[in-house]
């Protein structure tokens, strides 16, 4: 759309004068900016790769503990939207390290969110009276408004990703928070009990689901990783993902959490996806392997534990030198939800 001119440019100042302390202003010098031919972020793809940053992450656990803290989180801050505590409009991300002995303080929040283990194996979190012990690639998650912490009873530090919605739960000004009056809240049923109940493809015959989130709260990777690699056998390869998974929740065949989508794709040795685009701006983390991602015109070199960013509409294309296994996350739900969501697969 073009600019539109003013019919009376020279009166256009004291026009202006007379809107601005009535609070009006002339929407018809901005439509320009809501009517795009396709979306404008401030998002830019990056990369941070583990190995220059995890001394200063490990750093991090000198200097304050994770009770003191409440979390210790190195936010994933995007370039290009430096300050605002986002990995991408909507999301946040950040990776937490929780030292030996250490317990992240009980609380709930109205924003979701999800964990993805990548460093260590042993520590757990609890959500809402059930208490997991997490491994390297597993999904753990906190819906909104669950009572959860997190304790490291094993002898080496742990460090997950953390995804929440928390900008998008800011632009609708539903942000509440609550600390729980103990350091932890009371476990009410034994580990592992929601898998069984839930994730075994049966459920209790008389279960009616309560909220929009998925009853299962920790999807491990063995299982996960099991899945791709019966599937691989079929060499059915899509040519914009290879093999790709999201993860759901059990009841409804939705996202496991109805503002986070979660996903975990394998793209085999040598195999070069076709250009894709899609409006939900994408974390990845690399789970196994290595590869590059060429991100708009930027090319990204990644391996094991390193986190990346796709923004918006970006055209994206990923190469892998090796088996590669790949956790992405996104507001995809919500733009379904709401009709927005869009993607273009192979003719960027
Ligand atoms: C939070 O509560 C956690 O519970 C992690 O582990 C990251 C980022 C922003 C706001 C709340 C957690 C968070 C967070």
């Amino acid at each position: 759309m073009t600019i539109v001119a003013d019919v009376r440019p020279d009166l256009m100042p004291y026009y202006k004068d007379d809107c601005d302390p009535k609070n009006l202003a002339p929407l018809w010098e901005v439509l320009h900016t809501f009517a795009r031919k396709t979306p404008k972020s401030d998002c830019q793809p990056y990369i941070w790769h583990y190995n220059e940053i995890r001394d200063t992450l490990m750093k991090s656990a000198d200097l304050i503990t994770a009770e003191q803290a409440e979390r210790r989180v190195l936010i994933l801050e995007n370039p290009g939207m430096r300050g605002r505590y986002r990995v991408t409009t909507s999301l946040f991300a950040g990776l937490q390290l929780i030292m030996p002995g250490e317990i992240a303080p009980a609380h709930r929040h109205t924003q979701a969110a999800l964990r993805f283990i990548v460093e260590g194996s042993g520590a757990y979190t609890a959500v809402d009276g059930e208490k997991t012990i997490m491994e390297e690639g597993d999904f753990v998650i906190t819906p909104s408004w669950t009572w959860h912490d997190h304790g490291n009873e094993t002898d080496t530090p742990m460090v997950w990703l953390d995804g929440l919605d928390v900008p998008l739960v800011e632009t609708l000004d539903t942000t509440f928070a609550e600390p729980y009056p103990e350091p932890t809240h009371p476990t009410s049923r034994p580990a592992g009990d929601t898998l069984a109940r839930y994730g075994m493809g049966l459920a209790p015959v008389d279960h009616q689901p309560q909220t929009a989130n998925s009853p299962i709260f920790n999807y491990p990777y063995s299982r996960t990783r099991e899945a791709l690699e019966t599937m691989r056998k079929a060499e059915e390869w899509d040519p914009c993902h290879g093999l790709k998974l999201r993860y759901v929740n059990p009841d409804n065949g939705q996202s496991a959490m109805p503002t986070l989508g979660t996903f975990m794709q394998l793209l085999p040795k040598g195999f070069e996806t076709a250009t894709y685009q899609s409006t939900d701006a994408t974390v990845f983390s690399v789970v196994e392997g290595s590869g590059k991602s060429i991100i708009g015109d930027e090319t990204f070199e990644w391996s094991k534990r390193d986190h990346f960013v796709v923004p918006c509409w970006a055209p994206q294309k990923h190469i892998a030198n090796e088996d590669a296994v790949l956790f992405s996350f996104s507001d995809r739900p919500v733009q379904q939800t709401l009709g927005l969501w869009r993607e273009n697969r192979g003719n960027a």
